[in-house]
């Protein structure tokens, strides 16, 4: 505890002095952070995201990581070969490749950069695991909206006893409100875990839930250049409208779960399994590596976890 950086501990400092901060989470907050951790948010950037669930970074990756990163995502026949779409209410789809596994190809580099994983560390308050990476295409007028949901509500389903996870989105295209660029309701994730499921035709949280959530908390467009990064909480409610523009929407978004709270039961997801830091000058250095061919994909015809 004695050599942990201030900055990890500041968020912590301020909420214990801090009469008017936000309601709790309830999240088991220990500040565990590895002693490798470099801490590279400012204290009150934990904080900011303690308070609203999510945190922009803009220019997370610069330009020379960025092309890289966009080069892969077009060159990469195997995760353009394990795609999947998902359908919207209204028939529009949205296609997706899914992998658990970090390997050494740049996606796997970038998801285990510490520049994100050090920073999910601060914001988890501890070790975190790489749960899964997606590489997300919404494509030009035909790409799908994604209903209001929280991540946690569907990865509760998976074991995990506590909210003790996050995603960060990274842009690669310019995300705009007309090709479906990321909608958040600002400091949802207080509202703690709503009930997800079919409600109508739709898949997703409750939405009478929703409904009521939407009419009190701020609605936030995340609107981000490329290379900007967005790290929100596992309970933070999210949607996206669909690509009604010439312009595709490609991202990319890697999710973590704290080390300690490592699922009960097994799920399509991974339990723990330690996760192999890399420094950031890695992505330059292994360039545009695409995945190889033993890299898992997610197969959401023969997955039925
Ligand atoms: O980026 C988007 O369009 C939304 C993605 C999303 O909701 C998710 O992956 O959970």
């Amino acid at each position: 505890m004695n050599n942990l950086p201030i900055a990890a501990l500041a968020h912590r400092i301020v909420r214990l002095d801090d009469p008017t901060a936000p309601p709790r989470t309830g999240l088991p907050m220990r500040n565990d952070l590895p002693p490798d951790n470099t801490a590279p948010l400012r204290a009150d950037q934990v904080v900011q995201f303690e308070c609203d669930g999510y945190l922009v970074m803009e220019g997370l990756f610069d330009k020379e990581e960025l092309e890289l990163m966009l080069g892969a995502a077009k060159e990469d026949r195997l995760l353009h070969q394990h795609a999947f779409g998902r359908k919207d209410a209204e028939g529009r789809e949205s296609r997706l490749a899914l992998w658990n596994h970090p390997g050494d190809d740049l996606f796997g580099i970038v998801s285990r950069s510490r520049r994100i994983v050090d920073a999910m560390e601060q914001l988890l308050g501890g070790e975190v695991y790489h749960y899964h990476s997606k590489l997300m295409l919404k494509e030009p007028l035909v790409g799908g909206a994604w209903e209001w949901h929280q991540d946690y509500g569907y990865w509760y389903q998976n074991g995990c006893l506590f909210p003790l996870m996050a995603s960060c989105l990274i842009a690669l295209d310019p995300a705009t409100r007309a090709n479906g660029c990321l909608q958040v309701l600002k400091g949802s994730h207080h509202m703690g875990r709503v009930e997800h499921g079919r409600f109508g035709d739709q898949t997703g949280a409750d939405p009478e839930r929703v409904q009521a959530a939407r009419a009190r908390m701020q609605h936030i467009y995340c609107e981000a250049a490329p290379g900007t990064g967005v790290f929100f909480h596992g309970n933070l409610l999210h949607a996206s409208d669909a690509n009604t523009s010439p312009h595709p929407r490609w991202s990319l978004i890697c999710c973590y779960n704290a080390a300690r709270n490592d699922p009960y039961k097994d799920s399509h997801h991974p339990r723990y399994t330690p996760l192999s830091k890399v420094p950031d000058s890695e992505i330059k250095k292994n360039g545009a590596a695409l995945s190889r061919a033993d890299k898992a994909f997610l197969d959401p015809v023969t997955d039925k976890s």
